[in-house]
């Protein structure tokens, strides 16, 4: 103990020293204990809620309404309380023996924090882990009734909707903006019974049979060894699996097509894939196969956009989607039908109906609309709402049916199964986001996470202690009948039917459909993914895919490759091209989009007022960006040279010409003062220049035509100059329907 004491009177002394040293005279001088932060004393009421977002949270797992408050009783009231609702007065510092002393295991709270907070995470989707999801309605045309039975498809029926977009192959903290198949998942409660129409943003798929989903998925996700690369293609085993499963060559076509790498969710559309089956209310049926259409047409990023927004803004797609319901740029989707009739072969055209990796081209039956859908509201709590939703292809209202599609067959079973691990056990359906609208009166029981208060003695039928509750319904309450389909006489094989061994030719239709710029794109696409592979002998395996699809398409990638130009082994079939394939050569409103405007103290204020307003009334977002934050006469600067990047916004207008700010990086061939060299902010130049790279609408007026002149794109396709800056304005708009200005692309292909 003694050589304790000197020590300890060692140190203390010590520290009285240091301590009288680092004492300073002037409040807030370095060292000085900060000033404490004003601190609310007295309870404010809760933040303001978020309006009720059509979740069915007021209802009991059995559908009726409870009449408790929208909000959860859960996070309601001004006070902390512990889980059961005991005011908290500290939630700061654990309870110990005396302030130095070690933490008692009483302390309730402390533990019930913790082991909550240890608990926070669920498993991640094991596909489409990555994704986001908004709140809408679906106002049908009326136009199915015809061919359906199905309620919410009856002229006028509006439908509270839930949707989920995704990628497929990333976890959830992945970037937004990789080469991938999207997710277009839409739970519509409708009331007779949830229907879930579990989309992707590609019309086909990878695999014919979902006995092959785990193989084609684990060839796709990161190599087990080193777990990477996270949320890409562009690696051996993924080009390994599709070059020897030909398959899997429509649904990668598109993949390297611009599909893979969409502008926006708002900018997708969205395909149910598989053919499914319609029933009127005689009985009578059709096949059909659903489509997405957005209002604001189909419209991708560029790889080099694709690439640098990976970086720059990982949740791009996400910001976008609630961006633009936030500022009231509502998307909107029609529902379309392609109508088939119900033929015991199953085929339309010779396209066979229940092959997953085929399209019937919409110049052969058209898309027919039969609903509109608006997204307009995000979700109050990302967790509660978008993680938990769980969908379902089995979820079907009486009138939709499905096919004998192998693909889909597996898909009826696994999304339920999937839950079970996910949501953790079998009630994820009293799930607030999960809960149908219509009236539930199941005879499931007990389980995990059981949150009905089940009354009756009897869930069996027929019974007669419940008073024979609950009874079948007929046709005429709207039961879900079963298609009576005859099932053939066959014998019990592991085959697949021999239209399925065509896995070429709609992979030609595909490319023989796309512009010259599509095509110059995928070759690209191509290029760079298998430039991504280590094996030689994998590369030189898709090249031999690529010969049976086209020969221009496999010398090009071969090229790229540095590798010699295999021969078909399968004749290039005769097909005929579909234009609606191609995303180029239509015009489309501009809703939502961002138009950034370069301003600095030299520019036309005035004008960039009135500019600023246009934009807003045509719809799209007008985003600020000068040297530094602040306002810009009476004007809030959302992005500064360091904040901004061309690749957030659709078009770029400069009413200005910023000379070098403090904080800019020295230009490349700036020596300063040195005659001809930039005067010019080089962030800006930059910001042009990519723009202009990337096939962006640019406007100029006043001071701003210098800045075009010293990146040197002056007189270009798609760069506007004016007296003013609402007559570029005018011109620039005119230009953005098209989307981009396509001819600023190199397409070294016809
Ligand atoms: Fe799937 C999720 C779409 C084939 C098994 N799938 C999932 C999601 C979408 C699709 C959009 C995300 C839903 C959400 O946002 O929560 N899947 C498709 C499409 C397919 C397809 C369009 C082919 C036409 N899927 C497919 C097969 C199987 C699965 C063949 C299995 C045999 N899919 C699943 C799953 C997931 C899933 C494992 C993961 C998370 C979930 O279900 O809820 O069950």
């Amino acid at each position: 103990s003694k050589p304790t004491q000197i020590v300890k009177g060692v140190v203390e002394a010590a520290v009285e020293k240091v301590g009288d040293a680092l004492t300073p005279d002037v409040p807030g001088a370095p060292g000085s204990a900060p000033p404490p932060l004003e601190e609310p004393t007295t309870p404010h009421g809760p933040l303001p809620p978020k309006d009720e977002q059509g979740a069915p949270d007021t209802r009991t797992p059995t559908g009726a309404e409870t009449g408790v408050p929208k909000i959860a009783k859960g996070q309601q009231g001004a006070y902390l309380t512990t889980a059961n609702g005991a005011r908290l007065r500290d939630t700061d510092h654990s309870l110990k023996a005396g302030p130095r002393g070690p933490v008692l295991l009483q302390d309730h709270h402390l533990r019930e924090k913790i082991t909550h907070f240890d608990h926070e995470r669920i498993p991640e989707r094991v596909v489409h882990a990555r994704g986001a999801g908004a709140h809408g309605t679906f106002v049908a045309y009326g136009t199915a009734e015809e061919v359906t039975r199905a309620g919410f498809l009856k002229k006028g029926r509006e439908t509270p909707v839930f949707v989920r977009f995704s990628t497929v192959l990333g976890s959830r903290g992945s970037a937004d903006t990789v080469r991938d198949t999207r997710g277009f998942a839409t739970k519509f409660y409708t009331d007779e019974g949830t229907f879930d129409l579990v989309a992707n943003n590609i019309p086909v798929f990878f695999i014919q049979d979902a006995i092959k989903f785990p193989d084609v998925i684990h060839a796709g996700k990161p190599h087990p060894d080193r777990e990477i690369p996270q949320a890409q293609s562009a690696h051996d085993t993924f080009w390994d699996f599709v070059s020897l499963h030909t398959e899997a060559q429509h649904h990668t076509i598109w993949n390297m097509s611009d599909r893979g790498i969409p502008r926006s969710y708002r900018t997708m559309e969205g395909f149910g894939v598989h053919t499914f089956r319609m029933v009127d209310e005689a009985g009578a049926t059709v096949l059909v196969k659903f489509h997405w259409k957005p209002k604001l047409g189909v419209h991708s990023l560029t790889w080099e956009e694709a690439q640098l927004i990976g970086g720059i803004d990982p949740d791009y797609h996400r910001r976008d989607l609630y961006d633009a319901i936030e500022a009231g740029a509502y998307p909107e989707w029609e529902l379309g039908i392609q109508v088939f009739p119900d033929t015991p072969e199953e085929t339309f055209a010779g396209i066979d109906l229940l092959d997953p990796t085929k399209i019937v081209p919409e110049e052969l039956a058209p898309v027919q609309p039969i609903g509109k859908l608006t997204l307009n509201k995000t979700p109050r709590n990302f967790f509660a709402e978008t993680e938990q939703v769980a969908f379902h292809v089995g979820h079907l209202p009486p009138g939709i049916d499905v096919t004998n599609d192998p693909l889909l067959q597996g898909r009826l079973f696994s999304y339920v199964d999937t839950q079970l691990t996910r949501l953790g056990g079998p009630n994820f359906t009293q799930i607030p986001i999960n809960r149908p609208h219509a009236d539930v009166n199941d005879m499931l029981r007990d389980g995990f996470h059981q949150h009905a208060v089940h009354a009756g003695v009897a869930p069996y039928r027929p019974n007669s202690l419940d008073g024979g509750n609950p009874f079948p319904a007929g046709d005429r309450e709207h039961a879900f009948v079963d298609t009576p389909v005859t099932v053939a006489e066959a014998p019990k094989v592991r085959a697949a039917p021999a239209s399925f061994d065509d896995h070429y030719s709609q992979v030609r239709l595909f490319w023989q459909s796309m512009s010259p710029v599509e095509k110059e794109h995928i070759i690209r696409a191509y290029t760079f993914e298998l430039g991504k592979c280590y094996h030689q002998a994998i590369k030189e395996r898709q090249l031999q895919c690529l010969a049976n699809v086209d020969p221009v398409l496999c010398e090009q990638v071969a090229i790229g490759l540095g590798l010699p130009v295999p021969q078909p082994t399968v004749p290039p079939a005769e097909v005929q091209p579909s234009p609606a394939l191609s995303q180029v050569g239509r015009e489309w409103p501009a809703d939502g989009r961002m138009v950034g405007i370069v301003v600095d103290a030299q520019a036309d204020l005035g004008d960039v007022h009135e500019v600023r307003r246009e934009v807003f009334a045509a719809g799209m977002v007008p985003l600020l960006i000068a040297a530094h934050g602040g306002t810009v006469d009476g004007l809030p600067v959302q992005r500064t040279f360091a904040t901004g990047r061309s690749v957030e916004f659709d078009a770029v207008l400069l009413a200005g010409a910023p000379a070098p700010a403090p904080d800019a990086l020295p230009a490349r061939d700036a020596k300063a003062g040195a005659p001809g060299s930039p005067t010019v902010d080089p962030r800006v130049l930059l910001l042009v220049e990519e723009a202009w790279r990337h096939a962006k609408v640019i406007g100029a007026w006043g001071a701003g035509a210098e800045v075009l002149h010293q990146a040197g794109v002056t007189g270009t396709p798609g760069v506007v100059t004016g007296g003013s800056g609402t007559e570029v304005l005018g011109e620039v708009q005119r230009l953005m329907a098209a989307h981009r200005v396509w001819e600023r692309f190199p397409a070294s292909v016809a």
